[in-house]
């Protein structure tokens, strides 16, 4: 991987951990409130999938902080929607679960389990027709592959040899039920095996991420129809803050700590590039530096007014699209 690439994942990483962990602080003191999934644990396939996939189009679940950020949008206007603020990326109507934002081609975050693929699908239809030349990766979790509109997207996806990026984050748990318990596998992508061609990958390790996904993004640009990858990954916290996960015990936290993404990415720059101790100390300095500006940011914003519950509703610019 080439050194500006590694060093971009690695700051990205060290970010997104640090927002995680403000804004799992900032819920406690009832600043942000509603649903909050965090996404500590995770971070190489956020950051290195985004990064990965850096034009075309984005649809993701509700845990999808890091991911709106490794995508460019502002951890300011990330954190101001989790506070529920005007400054917010989804004008603070959305709040963590629905982080939207057209301008960097990124269509949340959706509380549906699997309910985005559908969208997705229809996207990557729209980019064909239109021969765009890029095409739309739809993340999603071990859980939603057990939905109706999984299948689905992947019966189309493949009939009409759509550009979709399938990307599954197999975590291993939908909130506190471990996959094989209601699937006969632990690897989704056998089922999506008669459809279309898979890949698995370690998500713990950025660089393999960034690798796969790549290569996943070139296949579906050439025009060969949809892929999918399985990126196996483990979450550090609970589903969401409500859960205290219980269900998982220490040894198993402990197996899958050590095998923590940013200390990986970080042997990786010290044997591939040399990097010191001080490189990463200032890393670790400038992402804190963006995080306490973003809580900031979001503290000292405005709420929306009532009359904003009117806005939104439907689109003014869509009257002329069914014709
Ligand atoms: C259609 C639907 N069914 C159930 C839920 C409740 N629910 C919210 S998150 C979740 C677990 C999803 O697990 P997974 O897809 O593995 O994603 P993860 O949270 O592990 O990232 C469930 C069942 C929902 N939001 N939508
Ligand atoms: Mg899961």
């Amino acid at each position: 991987m080439e050194k500006r690439i590694a060093e971009e994942i690695y700051y990205l990483m060290e970010l997104g951990r640090r927002f995680e962990y403000a804004a799992k602080e900032h819920y406690m003191t009832g600043e942000i409130s509603g649903f909050l999934h965090l996404d500590i644990g995770q971070e190489a396939l956020s950051v290195a999938a985004m990064r990965a996939f850096d034009h075309g189009d984005v649809f993701t679940t509700y845990r999808e902080h890091i991911m709106a950020i490794a995508r460019g949008i502002e951890p300011k206007a990330v954190m101001a929607e989790l506070f529920g603020k005007t400054t917010g990326v989804s004008g603070g109507k959305g709040g963590s679960m629905h982080l939207f934002d057209p301008t960097h081609f990124f269509y949340g975050g959706d509380a549906i389990v699997g309910g985005h693929l559908p969208n997705a699908v229809g996207c990557a239809y729209a980019r064909k027709l239109e021969k765009a030349g890029h095409g739309v990766m739809a993340v999603f979790g071990d859980g939603a592959t057990n939905g109706g509109a999984f299948f689905e997207s992947l019966n189309i996806a493949s009939a009409w040899k759509l550009p979709v990026l399938f990307l599954c984050e197999n975590n291993r748990y939908a909130i506190g039920t471990e996959i094989t318990r209601v699937a006969p596998f632990l690897e989704q992508a056998k089922k999506a095996e008669p459809y279309m061609p898979t890949m698995e990958v370690d998500g713990m390790d950025a660089v393999a991420v960034y690798e796969a996904v790549s290569e996943a993004r070139d296949y579906i640009e050439k025009g060969h129809g949809p892929i999918f990858v399985e990126a196996f990954t483990c979450r550090y916290e609970g589903h969401s803050m409500s859960d205290a996960g219980t269900y998982r015990s220490p040894q198993e936290m402990q197996i899958c700590k050590a095998k923590d993404p940013i200390e990986r990415m970080k042997k990786y720059l010290k044997e591939y590039y040399n990097m010191e101790d001080a490189y990463f100390d200032e890393v670790g300095k400038k992402a804190q530096a963006a995080v306490d500006t973003a809580v900031e940011f979001a503290a000292q914003s405005p709420e929306p007014e009532a009359a904003a519950l009117f806005e939104h509703v439907f689109c003014k610019e869509c009257s002329d699209v069914v014709s």
